[in-house]
């Protein structure tokens, strides 16, 4: 018998054999540190319901402050689903659809709200990226352009996990995990409230609604009320590998947008679990 082992084809590997289930063993290889792809990127999340829902009265002051940003900033504007993603979670509920058949459909609100925007910045050379633009193309465009727009809900489609009837991992959760997995400089979420409260400042049988100027996922994971981001949002940041704070401003509110960008505390920041190298 001959032996078939042979060296010159054997490819090293520090994971060949064993389990990555071990953090023992994968810790070494896998503990470091993401590179930062796009380091100087700053990620905008324009709400789908707060702000493009409004129409031309919230929209035309967000655009042009986001015009004015471009110059000093280099931006992926990404935008939320809202109504219209509402009522097809109703009618498709309604009819017994299973949650990965409801987000893609919800996904593509989102997608429409950044076709709209996108239009609007054109004259400045901001164009609508598609999901596999962003995938693999991102920095060409952004090198093309100081801005581009794109749909903030993560492309899960039937992979969606069926732990609720709505999706889970909304428009909120996408622009997170695309900012950090990108290594972006950083998140702002654009909504029609100045941040978040300790319950919802517009339910009139919450009036004990208390701002929180700073905040953290662990606090936030201990109120008991409903916040102004998807759930998930508080899971993905728990992990999160670069993103250290996310700030949520009023975007109704000229000139808040523009100042969490240069740096200023204008709504409420929230410290998520990534760590300063
Ligand atoms: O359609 O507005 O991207 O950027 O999650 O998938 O449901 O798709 O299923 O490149 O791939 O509707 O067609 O639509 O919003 O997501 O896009 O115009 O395969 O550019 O074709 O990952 O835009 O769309 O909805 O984002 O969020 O063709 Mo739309 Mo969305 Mo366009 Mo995209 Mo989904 Mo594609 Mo996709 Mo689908
Ligand atoms: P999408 O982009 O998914 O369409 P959105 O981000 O534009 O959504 P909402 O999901 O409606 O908008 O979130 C904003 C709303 O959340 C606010 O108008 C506010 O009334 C409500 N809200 C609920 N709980 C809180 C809270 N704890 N603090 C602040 N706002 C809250």
């Amino acid at each position: 018998m001959t032996n078939t082992t042979n060296t010159i084809k054997h490819v090293a590997s520090p994971l060949a054999h064993q389990t990555l289930q071990d953090s023992n063993l994968t810790r070494p290889v896998a503990g470091r540190r993401p590179i930062r792809i796009l380091p100087w990127l700053q990620v905008v999340k324009i709400g789908g319901r707060s702000i493009m829902d409004r129409g031309a009265e919230a929209i035309l002051p967000i655009v042009d402050e986001l015009r004015k940003l471009l110059p000093e900033h280099r931006l992926l504007i990404l935008t939320g689903a809202g109504i219209r993603a509402r009522h097809l979670y109703g009618v498709g509920l309604d009819l017994g659809l299973p949650v990965g058949s409801l987000a893609p459909l919800a996904a593509s609100e989102a997608g429409q709200n950044g076709h709209i925007l996108a239009s609007l910045l054109a004259p400045e050379g901001v164009s609508y990226v598609e999901h596999p633009t962003i995938a693999s193309q991102l920095a060409i465009h952004l090198a093309a352009a100081r801005a581009v727009v794109g749909s903030a809900f993560p492309p899960y489609h039937h992979h969606e996990f069926p732990n609720s009837r709505i999706p889970t991992h909304r428009a909120d959760t996408g622009a997170f995990l695309l900012a950090d997995a990108l290594g972006a400089a950083g998140l702002t979420i654009v909504e029609d409230v100045d941040g978040v409260y300790t319950a919802d400042p517009n339910d009139s049988n919450s009036k004990q609604a208390q701002f929180l100027r700073e905040t953290s996922i662990a606090d936030l994971a201990k109120l008991k009320g409903t916040l102004p981001f998807d759930h998930a949002l508080l899971e993905v940041m728990a992990t999160a590998r670069h993103i250290e704070r996310v700030q949520v401003v009023n975007g109704l509110v000229p000139g808040r947008l523009t100042a969490a960008l240069r740096g200023e505390h204008v709504g409420t920041i929230i410290h998520t679990g990534a760590r300063p190298v």
